[in-house]
C-alpha cells in the first residue's frame, strides 16, 4: 500500500498529529517546529487545521495550488488550507449542508489572514460567469475597505481586526455580512503605542492638496488630539499606498464618488471634533457651565457637514432631559461636555462603519438565497497590560468561540462514542462553560450586574459596581479581587484594589474597572442626535434616524455589554445550526519575526488550545467514520461477495468486505450505525484500492468496445 508521504514525512514532520508517535507535549511542539522550519505552517488534528503565522509570504496560494487542490480528498496531499477550504465548499455543493468556517487564535496569530485565504480560494473555484465574477471581485474588495475602517495597529498586531467579520457565501454567489461589534472607543483614545483606525492616517497621507482643502483638514498628524503620535508611523506601511488602494477598493464595491466623498467628510468631521476643547465658563445657578475655546474647528465641521453651528454648539452646552409631558434643560460642565464631544465622535465613526456594512452588502447582489458557507473572523484574545472594557468584551466573544469548539469537538466527539456504543477511555479537559457563565448568567454574571449598576439611580460609579462585583463573585474559581473581605487575594499584591481579574481559558487578565460604567452606558445626549439628525447633510442624517422629534423614544437604549451579549448569543445560535471546520491559529513569536519559533509561547498556545486534547480525543476514537451504508455503496466493488449487490443488512456487508482486505481488526470498530476507522491510512488503502479498480474497470470496458468493433 503506498502510504501519503505527506502526512508521514519524518523529514519535515507528521502532517497529522493524529499519526504521531508517541504523543507528548513535547513531541506535538517538537513536529510543529520541525514542520514551520521547512515552512510546512499547517498541520492537522483529524480535520482541525493548526496554522502557524510564518510573517513572511510563501509561495503556496498560487492559481496553481488552487488547482492542485481542488476537488482532492482531504488527506490526499500535503495540509493545507485550501484542502480545508475545498472539503467545505464541497459539502456544501453536493451534501447541501450548511458550513461554517471558525477560526480562532490570539491576537497576530493570522486569523485575518487565513479567512481572506479561504475567501481567495472559495472565489477560485465556485460559480462561473460574467456577473458571478464581477461579485466576487466586489467582495474581495470588500477586504481593503473593511479594513482601513474597522482595523488599526496594536501592540500585537500591526492590522489588528477590531471588528467581527462574518462572511457568507450563498451556495453559488457569494456575499458578505458583518457583525460589526466595532471596538469605538478606540476612535477617541489609544492605548499607548497604538494608533487609530488606519483611515484616519491614510486620508492624511494620502489625499491630494485639493482633496485635503475641500475636507478641511492638514497633513500633519500632530494637529489631532485623537490621533496618538507615539506610533503614528508603522514600519513596513505605507499609508498613502494604502489610501489609493481603498480608494479604489471603494470604486470596485460600487461605491459611487459623492458617497464616497460624504463618508469622507464624516471621517474628517470626526477627526476635527477631537481638536474642539471646552474651558469652564461661569457658575450659573449654581451649576458649571463650559464654553468652547475656539469655535473655528466648530465652524469648519459644520460648514463640511451642513450642521447647523448654533444647533450644535448648544448641544455641547445644553443637556435636555424630556419625561413624559415634561423638558429639562441642565448645563454641562467642562467634564460633560467632552464626554458629550467624544461620545458624538464614537458614535458617528461607529454608524458610519456599520452603514459601510450595509452599504457593501447591498452592492453585492444576491442571487440564491440557501446553503450557506459562513467564515467567521473575529479579533483574537486579548492581554494587554492595561485591560479595560474592550478586552473583556473582546476576550468573553474568544471565551463563547472556544465553548463552540469544546460543544462541537470535544463533547460531541466522546459523545458520539457513547451513542455508537463503541470502546473508548474518556479523556479529561477544560471545560469553559463556567467562564462564560460567570461573564454572562442573567442574575448573576458580570455584564448583568453592570447592567443592573448603570441602571440603579443614585451615584454610581466604576467603584461601586466593583463592590458589587465582589459581592456576588468572591467565591467563583476563575475571580479574583482583593476588595471583598472574604477574598482568597486579600494580600496578593499583585493585585491593585481597582482591578478585578478574570482566569479565561486562555490565560489570566487584569481588568481595570475605571471607565467600565461609562463605556457600558454609551450615552448620547439626545441634543447631539438631534443636531445630526437636523444636518444638510444625507448620509449624517441617515446615520442618527432616532434624532427625528417624531421619532422620540423616551426607552432608555440598550447598554453596550448588553448589545454585544446579544449579538454573540445570535451568532453563537447561528453557528451551532452549521457543520463546523476549524482553524487554530498560532503565533511563533512575540516580535511579528519570520523564522523564530518560541517554544514556550506556542506551548502556551497549545495548551489553552486544547490541541493536545484534540489529539488524544481523535485518538482514543477513530479518525474516520461512516454510516454502514454509505460506506457498503462506495466500496462494495472490491468484494466479490458484496458486488454488485449485496443482500442483508448493511452492517454484515462491511464485515465481509473488511475481512476479505483482510483490514486488521484492531484498525476498525463497529458501532451502532456506523463503521469507525482508527488510521486515516486505512481509508488511504480503500480509496487506492476503489481507484485501481474504476481503472481496471475501464480498461476492461475499452477492451470490450475494441472487440466489438
Ligand atoms: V487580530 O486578533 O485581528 O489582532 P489576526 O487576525 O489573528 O490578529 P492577522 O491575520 O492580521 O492576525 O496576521 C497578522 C500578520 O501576520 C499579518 O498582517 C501578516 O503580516 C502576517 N501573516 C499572517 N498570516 C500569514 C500568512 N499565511 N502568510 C504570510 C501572514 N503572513
Ligand atoms: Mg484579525
Amino acid at each position: 500500500m503506498e502510504v501519503k508521504t505527506s502526512l508521514l514525512d519524518n523529514m519535515i514532520g507528521v502532517g497529522d498529529m493524529v499519526l504521531l508517535e508517541p504523543l507528548s507535549e513535547d513531541s506535538f511542539i517538537n513536529n510543529l517546529k520541525k514542520r514551520f522550519d521547512h515552512s510546512e505552517i499547517y498541520t492537522y488534528i483529524g480535520s482541525v487545521v493548526v496554522s502557524i503565522n510564518p510573517y513572511r509570504p510563501l509561495p503556496i496560494y498560487s492559481p496553481e495550488k488552487v488547482e492542485e487542490y481542488r476537488n482532492r480528498n482531504f488527506y490526499e496531499l500535503s495540509p493545507h488550507i485550501f484542502s480545508l477550504s475545498d472539503e467545505a465548499y464541497r459539502s456544501l455543493r453536493d451534501q447541501d449542508k450548511d458550513q461554517c468556517i471558525l477560526i480562532t487564535g490570539e491576537s497576530g496569530a493570522g486569523k485575518t489572514e487565513a479567512s481572506k485565504l479561504v475567501m481567495s480560494y472559495v472565489a477560485a473555484v465556485c460559480g462561473k460567469g460574467a456577473e458571478v465574477n464581477q461579485v466576487k471581485e466586489q467582495l474581495l474588495q470588500s477586504n481593503p475597505v473593511l479594513e482601513a475602517f474597522g482595523n488599526a495597529k496594536t501592540v500585537r498586531n500591526d492590522n489588528s481586526s477590531r471588528f467581527v467579520k462574518k462572511m457568507l457565501w450563498q451556495k453559488l454567489t457569494p456575499m458578505t455580512l458583518s457583525l460589526d461589534l466595532l471596538e469605538k472607543s478606540r476612535v477617541v483614545k489609544q492605548p499607548r503605542g497604538e494608533r487609530n483606525f488606519h483611515i484616519f492616517y491614510q486620508i492624511l497621507s494620502g489625499a491630494s492638496e485639493d482633496m485635503l482643502n475641500k475636507l478641511k483638514l492638514e497633513r500633519d498628524f500632530s494637529r489631532y488630539n485623537y490621533l496618538s503620535l507615539d506610533s503614528a508611523r508603522v514600519n513596513g506601511v505605507d499609508d498613502a499606498v494604502n489610501f489609493r488602494t481603498v480608494r479604489n477598493a471603494m470604486q470596485i464595491v460600487g461605491f459611487m464618488d459623492h458617497e464616497t466623498q460624504s463618508i469622507l467628510e464624516v471621517v474628517a468631521a470626526v477627526l476635527k471634533l477631537g481638536n474642539i476643547e471646552f474651558k469652564p465658563e461661569s457658575r450659573v445657578n449654581g451649576l458649571d457651565e463650559s464654553k468652547i475655546k475656539d469655535k473655528n474647528e466648530l465652524k469648519e465641521i459644520c460648514e463640511l457637514t451642513g450642521i447647523d453651528q448654533s444647533v450644535l454648539e448648544r448641544a455641547f452646552s445644553f443637556r435636555t432631559v424630556e419625561a413624559k409631558q415634561e423638558k429639562v434643560s441642565t448645563t454641562l460642565n467642562v467634564a460633560q461636555a467632552y464626554y458629550a464631544r467624544d461620545a458624538l465622535a464614537k458614535n458617528l465613526y461607529s454608524r458610519l462603519f456599520s452603514w459601510l456594512v450595509t452599504r457593501i452588502n447591498e452592492s453585492i447582489k444576491v442571487i440564491f438565497l440557501y446553503k450557506v458557507m459562513g467564515v467567521l473572523d473575529i479579533y483574537g484574545f486579548e492581554i494587554f497590560e492595561d485591560n479595560s472594557f474592550e478586552q473583556f468584551i473582546i476576550n468573553y466573544c474568544n471565551e463563547k468561540l472556544q465553548q463552540i469548539f469544546i460543544e462541537l469537538t470535544l463533547k460531541e466527539e466522546q459523545e458520539e462514542y457513547i451513542r455508537e456504543d463503541i470502546e473508548w477511555t474518556h479523556i479529561e479537559y477544560f471545560n469553559n462553560a463556567i467562564i462564560c457563565d460567570l461573564i454572562e448568567n442573567n442574575q448573576t454574571g458580570i455584564l448583568a450586574m453592570l447592567d443592573e449598576e448603570c441602571l440603579r439611580p443614585g451615584t454610581v460609579t466604576d467603584d461601586t459596581f466593583l463592590e458589587k462585583l465582589n459581592q456576588v463573585c468572591a467565591t467563583h474559581q476563575h475571580f479574583e479581587s482583593r476588595m471583598s473581605k472574604c477574598s482568597r487575594f486579600l494580600n496578593d499584591t499583585s493585585l491593585p484594589h481597582s482591578c478585578f481579574r478574570i482566569q479565561h481559558y486562555a490565560g489570566k487578565v487584569m481588568y481595570q474597572v475605571e471607565g467600565f460604567v461609562d463605556k457600558n452606558n454609551d450615552l448620547l445626549y439626545r441634543d447631539l442626535s438631534q443636531a445630526m439628525w437636523k444636518a444638510n447633510h444625507s448620509l449624517i442624517k441617515a446615520l442618527f434616524p432616532e434624532g427625528n422629534p417624531a421619532k422620540i423614544n423616551l426607552k432608555r437604549p440598550p447598554t453596550a455589554g448588553s448589545q454585544f451579549k446579544a449579538s454573540v448569543a445570535t451568532l453563537m445560535k447561528n453557528l451551532q445550526t452549521k457543520n463546523p471546520n476549524y482553524i487554530r491559529c498560532i503565533k511563533p513569536n512575540d516580535k511579528k519575526a519570520a523564522h523564530i519559533f518560541n517554544e514556550a509561547l506556542v506551548c502556551h498556545q497549545v495548551r489553552y488550545l486544547g490541541l493536545l486534547e484534540n489529539v488524544r480525543v481523535r485518538r482514543a476514537g477513530y479518525a474516520f467514520r461512516q454510516p454502514y451504508e454509505l460506506c457498503l455503496e462506495r466500496y462494495k466493488m472490491l468484494c466479490k461477495q458484496t458486488w454488485p449487490h449485496w443482500r442483508g443488512p448493511a452492517r454484515a456487508g462491511v464485515e465481509v468486505l473488511f475481512n476479505e482486505l483482510e483490514i486488521p481488526k484492531e484498525e476498525y470498530s463497529f458501532g451502532r450505525s456506523k463503521i469507525f476507522i482508527r488510521n486515516p491510512r486505512t481509508l488511504f488503502k480503500l480509496e487506492d484500492l476503489r481507484k485501481q479498480r474504476l481503472e481496471d474497470l475501464a480498461t476492461l470496458i475499452q477492451k470490450m468496445y475494441r472487440g466489438w468493433k
